[in-house]
C-alpha cells in the first residue's frame, strides 16, 4: 500500500512540468481577424495556403465578406508575418499591400483590382 502511495506521488511530481507546459502553450495561442482582398474560391485556397506558415494553426478566409481569421502561436509567429505571407501570394490585406509581381501572376478571374466581381 505504501509503495502504491509513493507511486502516485512520483507520478504527480512527473506530471507537474507537463501540466505547466500545457498551460503555457495555451496562453501563447492567439487569434486575429482582418480583411484580405480576393474574389473567389481559388483565392480562398491561395490565401489560406499562404497564411499557413510556421506557427499558424488555422487559417480561414470568407470570399463573400473578405474577412480572414487565423489561430496562431504567438511565440512562433506574429500577426504581421501572416499579413506579409498573404501579401506575398498576391493578396492585399488591410495592413500590407500585395506583392505586385505575385498579383500580376494571379489568374485573370482573381484580379480583384481590375474590376472583377466576387464570384
Ligand atoms: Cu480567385
Amino acid at each position: 500500500m505504501k509503495t502504491y502511495k509513493n507511486l502516485i506521488y512520483i507520478l504527480f511530481l512527473v506530471a507537474i512540468p507537463f501540466l505547466a507546459k500545457a498551460q503555457k502553450s495555451d496562453k501563447s495561442i492567439a487569434t486575429c481577424e482582418f480583411t484580405v482582398q480576393g474574389v473567389c474560391e481559388m483565392c480562398k485556397e491561395r490565401i489560406e495556403e499562404a497564411a499557413l506558415i510556421k506557427g499558424v494553426k488555422m487559417a480561414e478566409w470568407d470570399n463573400s465578406t473578405g474577412v480572414f481569421k487565423a489561430v496562431y502561436r504567438e511565440d512562433k509567429v506574429t500577426e504581421k508575418e501572416i499579413h506579409e505571407a498573404i501579401a506575398m501570394a498576391g493578396h492585399a490585406t488591410d495592413q500590407v499591400p500585395a506583392d505586385s509581381e505575385a498579383y500580376d501572376r494571379l489568374p485573370k478571374c482573381c484580379a480583384y483590382n481590375d474590376g472583377i466581381d466576387k464570384h
